[in-house]
């Protein structure tokens, strides 16, 4: 299988790592150095017209998570300005952001990508606690 997996490293401020992994399913997993340090938590997020699933995600400030995200049907978007995650979730491929969360609260992720009549409901929450 081609490795088309791409690591994108994201300007970190010191509150805030976020390390964005894009990768075929079943391909290398490009994330698996960096997160052995960590055991980070492991989220699966699906996303479909026009939502998330699970529709709410808790992750604790300071803990390294593993959101792993796919597509049930076309391209969505990731996006959570406050805390610097802004992904594609392209069907038939994992995209994988490692976060560790430097604020506590609760934030609303939205697709971002054009996906159709129900778009501009599509979001889910994302609660950091302290
Ligand atoms: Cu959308």
């Amino acid at each position: 299988m081609n490795i088309t997996s791409k690591i994108r490293v994201r300007a970190v401020s010191s509150a805030l790592a976020v390390v964005i992994v894009t990768g075929t399913p079943g391909g290398h997993r490009w994330g698996q150095a960096a997160y052995a340090a960590g055991q980070p938590t492991i989220v699966e997020i699906k996303a479909k017209k026009y939502e998330f699933s699970p529709n709410e995600i808790t992750l604790k400030k300071g803990e390294p998570a593993v959101l792993r995200l796919t597509s049930e049907d076309r391209t969505h978007g990731f996006l959570v300005k406050p805390l610097n995650i802004d992904a594609d979730i392209k069907p038939g491929q994992v995209t994988e952001i490692a976060v560790t969360p430097g604020l506590a609260g609760e934030y609303i992720v939205i697709c971002d990508h054009y996906c159709g009549t129900g778009h501009g409901n599509m979001k889910m929450k994302l609660t950091v606690l302290p």
